[in-house]
């Protein structure tokens, strides 16, 4: 058969590709077939189409010897992919109507799916919007990542607690892949370096073999498909006969378990750097991998090395991919034997790096110690790399190997062409801070770019009402150019317009409300404001700033519950690092808090809060169309960006944020008047951290944030274990280094503008359909031109 031409989709084509699958892929008649199977036979149909347009970008790239882009990650936070392939290929309703034909729920059997959540956060997210955008600009790129066997842990609550469970994504069967045995690579570890004919020759100690699983990323209208290549780790010795024959069967599986070991679990941590040996080891395994295999590509298609950096830009998603550069040089040096200068200057062409956060808990480092006993010619190259650079700026003290440690920020910043952060603020403080020194030794590397979603993810599938509104006004040229969503502004004045935006926005609450009870046991009004925060468990994003404004003012409408307070409804939802007490310890006071606020008759006409378990992707994808307000709270210069924040504004929720990250620009895209600033800026929180005594200062100022400290720390929303949150309300009054006492009170005043806005319907709707209409910037594909031009010098096939 000639993939090119697969007949055009009808939903009756459809229907058989479907049957066809069922039958010949998955062995089940329709009678016997479970949700499952009617869920991969989908799928493989949906796939199917995917794969002409697949093979013939590849053939183009070729045919163009177009320079390829490679997205390195150690996370790819992907969530469903079903939808995203019917909407991307344009064929929902042919979809949806060929399983009513078999007598199928279309909702029903995408939400079978698992999130794939191979990722953390923003970071992970990030890259899963980038390679979709990546397809939907057709430039040639491929992603390569870890495929993790448990992405990011399963969470509930156990009395309020935290609990975490193993998430197992790939117990249930996976359509979007394709295994390629034949793709796998040696990938060593640890053993000697000695000297042979002048070269070093490194012979690792420990092997294990990098397996490759393709998955096609289809951009919009399916025109361009790029590949995202995720590498499995096997033994390369996978049973031991010998062991197993003398009857000692653990120790015949051992290497197998072993080595699965490295591509085994997603590390729950996000932004904080564990300096654990076995993560060292998966982000060598997987950048190894990943070399080897750019390296083979390129020389089927070139015989000159030194066209490297024309014809190949390789992207470090932060430094977790940082050891590319020693490796780079490595192979060019010692295995091509390009001397070190060239071999060096060669890396440093290709390789670029994003930094995606300040915190110094963050910026990873590696004791010499367990690098050079992981990576020991690895440990050599980074200390030549760090002489060459000392020898060419000799004035500078600067160094990558201070302390016994090797700091892979420096180690990326010296080894990248062009090193980004992801906002203007960000990047601006990168330059002035952790860089500084660096940056003015090379004033052109570091250069900006802000973050973007998707609209096909983050408008056009999760918010069907909208975009169809939206497409009723403009037609769809926005999904594919989202800066046209501006030329729905004059709309705004329209009054009946304005109804259908609202109504839009008051059916996706109406369905939230639905969903909260049918499936948390929650009661919502969909009149009640939704007001949201979603995110990582962050001191620094301060969820706990949030709840305490809860709490205060829950106290005030018990003072005078006849006082006409604005209904609100609380949504938080979000995971803590299993390590982070003091996060855990939040996510508790928030159940805490829920359990005792929800229960009181007299306040819950006004306010409820509510805390969702096990935020994912696909919950995300539930609650923004649904928001009326977006908490974006972080203390000014701690979000490097922000994704989230983003994504409401574009569904039409207006922020409540700090000048922080990606805030600043959305503020000055959406409209100062369609956005509710309060708190710090950057410097402010400098410089007041240097006042004595700050937050006991602001506590004493303010009698509501006293009084609401107070009722946390005397037990009330912990009656059997009254001292639960002393250290809590101990943190705030004393050390508060993210200052949420010094931010609670200019809060507290623009949450009421909040109320009083939103009082308002008319007012508000404006504003939420102007913060719709302005969000076009924030599209990813915005970003990812950025990135062609400014750093890759990629172009669109
Ligand atoms: N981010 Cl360093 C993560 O999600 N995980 C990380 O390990 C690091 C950063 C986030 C960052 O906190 C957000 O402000 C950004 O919007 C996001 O990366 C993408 O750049």
């Amino acid at each position: 058969m000639n993939i090119a031409t697969l007949p055009a989709v009808s939903t009756d084509t459809l229907r058989d590709a479907i049957l066809s699958h069922l039958a010949y892929s998955f062995g089940k008649t329709p009678e016997a077939a479970q949700i499952e199977d009617w869920r991969m036979a989908l799928s493989f149909a949906i796939r199917d189409r995917m794969v002409a347009r697949w093979f013939e970008a590849t053939r183009r790239t070729y045919e163009a010897e177009a320079k390829r882009v490679y997205y390195l990650s150690m996370e790819f936070l992907i969530g469903r992919l079903l939808e995203d392939g019917i909407v991307n290929l344009r064929l929902q309703e042919q979809a949806r109507a060929a399983l009513y034909d078999l007598g199928l729920d279309y909702d029903a059997v995408l939400a079978d799916e698992p999130d794939a959540a191979l990722g953390n956060g923003g970071l992970g997210r990030l890259a899963a919007c980038f390679l979709e955008s990546l397809s939907t600009l057709s430039c040639p790129a491929m992603g390569y990542g870890i495929r993790y066997e448990h992405g990011l842990f399963r969470q509930s609550f156990h009395d309020g607690r935290q609990v975490e469970a193993p998430e197992t994504w790939l117990l249930q069967r996976h359509a979007w892949e394709f295994e390629r045995p034949e793709a796998r690579y040696r990938i060593g570890f640890g053993g000697q370096v000695r000297e042979s004919g002048g070269r070093a020759v490194w012979t690792p100690e420990e092997e294990v073999d990098a397996e490759a699983f393709d998955t096609p990323i289809a951009g919009w209208q399916g025109h361009w498909v790029n590949t995202l290549r995720l590498w499995s780790a096997k033994a390369v010795h996978p049973f031991d006969l010998t062991s197993f024959n003398r009857g000692d069967f653990a120790a015949a599986a051992a290497p197998e378990a072993l080595a699965r070991t490295i591509s085994r679990v997603l590390y729950p941590d996000d932004t904080t750097e564990q300096g654990k040996e076995l993560r060292l080891k998966q982000e060598f395994f997987f950048t190894a991998a990943a070399l080897r295999d750019i390296l083979r590509r390129f020389d089927s298609e070139y015989d000159d090395l030194g066209r490297l950096p024309e014809k190949v830009a390789i992207q470090l998603n932060d430094t977790h991919p940082a050891i590319a550069g020693p490796e780079l040089v490595r192979i060019l040096h010692d295995e091509r034997g390009i001397d070190f200068d060239t071999a060096m200057t060669l890396a440093q062409g290709t390789l670029n790096y994003t930094n995606h956060t300040l915190l110094p808990e963050a910026l990873e480092s590696w004791h010499e110690g367990v690098f050079g006993k992981l990576l020991p010619r690895h440990l050599q190259i980074v200390d030549r790399i760090d002489d060459a650079h000392a020898r060419a700026h000799p004035s500078r003290g600067f160094s990558m190997r201070a302390d016994h440690q090797v700091r892979m920020g420096e180690l990326s910043f010296v080894m990248a062409n062009r090193v980004n952060g992801v906002s203007a603020l960000h990047t601006g403080l990168m330059k002035e801070t952790v860089f500084a020194e660096l940056n003015a030794l090379h004033p052109e590397k570091i250069v900006n770019q802000t973050n973007g979603v998707t609209p096909r993810r983050w408008l056009l599938s999760c918010n069907p009402g909208l975009s169809e509104l939206i497409t009723d006004t403009i037609g769809d040229g926005w999904v594919a150019d989202l800066e046209r969503l501006r030329e729905i502004e004059p709309e705004v004045e329209d009054a009946g317009w304005r109804d259908r935006f609202a109504a839009a926005k008051r059916a996706n609450k109406a369905t939230l409300s639905d969903w909260l009870g049918e499936t948390q046991g929650l009661q919502v009004d969909p009149e009640a404001m939704f007001d949201i925060q979603i995110k990582r468990m962050h001191e620094y994003k301060r969820q706990h700033l949030n709840i305490l404004e809860a709490i205060a003012h829950w106290q005030e409408i018990k003072d005078a519950p006849d006082a006409g307070w604005v209904p609100r409804i609380k949504i938080f939802a979000g995971k803590a690092a299993p390590g982070y007490a003091f996060a855990k310890d939040i996510i508790r006071l928030i159940n805490d808090v829920s359990r005792v606020v929800n229960a009181d008759q007299a306040t819950r006409e006004a306010l409820q809060v509510a805390f969702l378990p096990n935020y994912n992707v696909t919950l995300a994808e539930r609650l923004i169309p649904a928001a009326d307000l977006s908490e974006q709270i972080s203390t000014a210069g701690k979000e490097a960006s922000g994704t989230g924040n983003m994504k409401f504004a574009l569904n039409g929720a207006p922020t409540i944020g700090t000048l922080d990250g990606a805030n600043v620009e959305i503020r000055e895209h959406v409209g100062a008047e369609n956005f509710f600033l309060f708190g710090m800026t950057a410097p402010e929180v400098t410089a007041r951290r240097e006042v004595e005594a700050h937050a006991r200062q602001a506590i004493e100022a303010d009698p509501r944030l006293a009084r609401a400290l107070e009722a946390v720390g005397s037990g009330v929303f912990s009656p059997d274990e009254p001292d639960r949150y002393a250290h809590i309300v101990e943190n705030l009054s004393g050390h508060d280094y993210f200052l949420v006492a010094s931010d609670f009170t200019d809060y507290w005043r623009a949450q009421r503008e909040v109320d009083s806005a939103y009082a308002d319907r008319d007012r508000w709707t404006r504003m939420a359909a102007l913060n719709t209409a302005r969000s076009g910037w924030f599209s990813s594909d915005r970003t990812i031109r950025g990135y062609m031009d400014d750093i890759w010098g990629a172009k669109s096939l």
